[in-house]
């Protein structure tokens, strides 16, 4: 209700929030003077989007929880084709669980995103299944599966075409967690269909997009951008900009192996930590971690006293303006007793093909550190 209200007020074409010249601290601010002459023919962006654009500069809102979970709950009640984007190097911290609950009887695609992200070696057949897999664990039974990259214009293309099949029609609700790439994909959408180029605001900050963005398709349908949903348990929500930087990986990752032997560790900067806690010696582990961040090995019996000296120091990121402000890693163990991946939610994952063997990821508390079969 409270959204078609709203449809007469003007919103910014970046983040999607109501336009408002009365407080400067909330979303969708833009000083009267500018916003008094403004009307709905006009592209008109908040001072919170014309920084982020141009000073990479991100001012943080206030949006609850119940603002997410009502946009959810408001998706049983539309006619509408749900395109859940997926982040397939977060993929456990971009699945929405109760998804298909929320969705009602509408239909839900999964576009699994960044593909761009993952060895070129990976079959995509193998990866769709996985995928597929994957979601249908967390009880979601999509219509259909797609990998795509949605910096590629190529791949966009192909699922545009897709798109018109699927959604028979109807209004297209793409909806995920927050940085998996909704915004991007639309602006993809756009670029390609009228070669405007990057309308929405994007950025590797999460919760860029704050309202719904509706964009019309050709048959009076609207294609709608939501803000994402946040996971608490993402690393990101505990990194300042300059970290952000070095975790997020922007080209392929390339796959790290490490051979340890039992009581060795990995510190993923000081951000998370990896032990081979109990084996029969020696062992590969290979991290699909950002290429920019660094990885060092010490003995699992020297690993506190190096975290307690060297937070922000060597083991960086964090740096040192914001070591203070993270929580202090807690530990998770794991018996593997297949082929996994240890995911460090936000920051990556070990792969291990050793079976009967005993590990742990550390991260920061609060942050999720969980076990699934290997993806590659
Ligand atoms: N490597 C890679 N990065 C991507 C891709 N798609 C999006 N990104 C990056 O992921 C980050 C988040 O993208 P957005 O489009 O803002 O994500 P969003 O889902 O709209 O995020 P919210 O609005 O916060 O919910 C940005 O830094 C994008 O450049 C992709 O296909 N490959
Ligand atoms: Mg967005």
């Amino acid at each position: 209700m409270a959204d078609e209200l709203q449809n007469d007020e003007l919103r910014c074409i970046g983040c999607g929030a109501v336009l408002q010249s009365e407080d400067e601290e909330k979303s969708g601010y833009l000083p009267a003077s500018v916003l008094d002459k403004k009307s709905f023919e006009d592209n008109v962006y908040c001072k919170r989007c014309f920084r982020l654009r141009h000073y990479n500069e991100v001012q943080d809102v206030e949006l609850s929880d119940d603002d997410f979970l009502n946009m959810l709950h408001e998706l049983n009640e539309e006619n509408a084709l749900i395109v859940n984007v997926v982040d397939l190097f977060d993929f456990t911290g971009s699945i929405i669980s109760g998804l298909q609950r929320f969705a009602g009887s509408n239909p839900i695609v999964i576009v699994a995103n960044k593909s761009d992200l993952l060895p070129k070696s990976l079959g995509e057949g193998k990866l769709r299944q996985w995928v597929t897999e994957q979601v249908q664990s967390y009880g979601i039974r999509p219509q259909n599966v797609y990998l795509l990259s949605a910096m590629n214009k190529a791949s966009v293309k192909n699922f545009m075409e897709a798109l018109e099949t699927e959604r028979q029609g109807k209004d297209v609700y793409v909806v995920g967690t927050t940085n998996v790439g909704k915004s991007t994909l639309i602006n993809q959408i756009i670029n390609i269909a009228t070669d405007s180029e990057d309308t929405i605001t994007t950025s590797y900050f999460p919760g860029t997009t704050l309202g719904k963005i509706e964009i019309p398709l050709d048959d009076e349908r609207v294609l709608v951008d939501t803000p994402g949903i946040i996971q608490k348990s993402q690393l990101s929500h505990y990194l300042d900009a300059k970290d952000l930087k070095v975790v997020t990986p922007r080209k392929e990752v390339k796959p790290k192996n490490y051979q340890l032997n039992d009581n060795q560790t990995l510190f993923f900067g000081g951000l998370a930590r990896f032990d081979y806690v109990m084996g029969k010696g020696k062992e590969s582990f290979v991290c699909y971690v950002s290429n920019e961040l660094y990885i060092h090995r010490t003995k699992t019996e020297k690993a506190e006293e190096l975290y307690e000296s060297q937070l922000g120091k060597l083991l960086s990121p964090p740096n040192a303006d914001s070591a203070a402000d993270l929580p202090s890693l807690k530990r998770h163990e794991f018996k593997i007793k297949e082929p996994s991946d240890i995911v460090f939610s936000g920051l990556g994952w070990v792969s291990i093909d050793a079976v009967n063997i005993t590990v742990a990821g550390w991260a920061p508390e609060g942050v999720d550190v969980t076990v699934r079969k290997q993806l590659i």
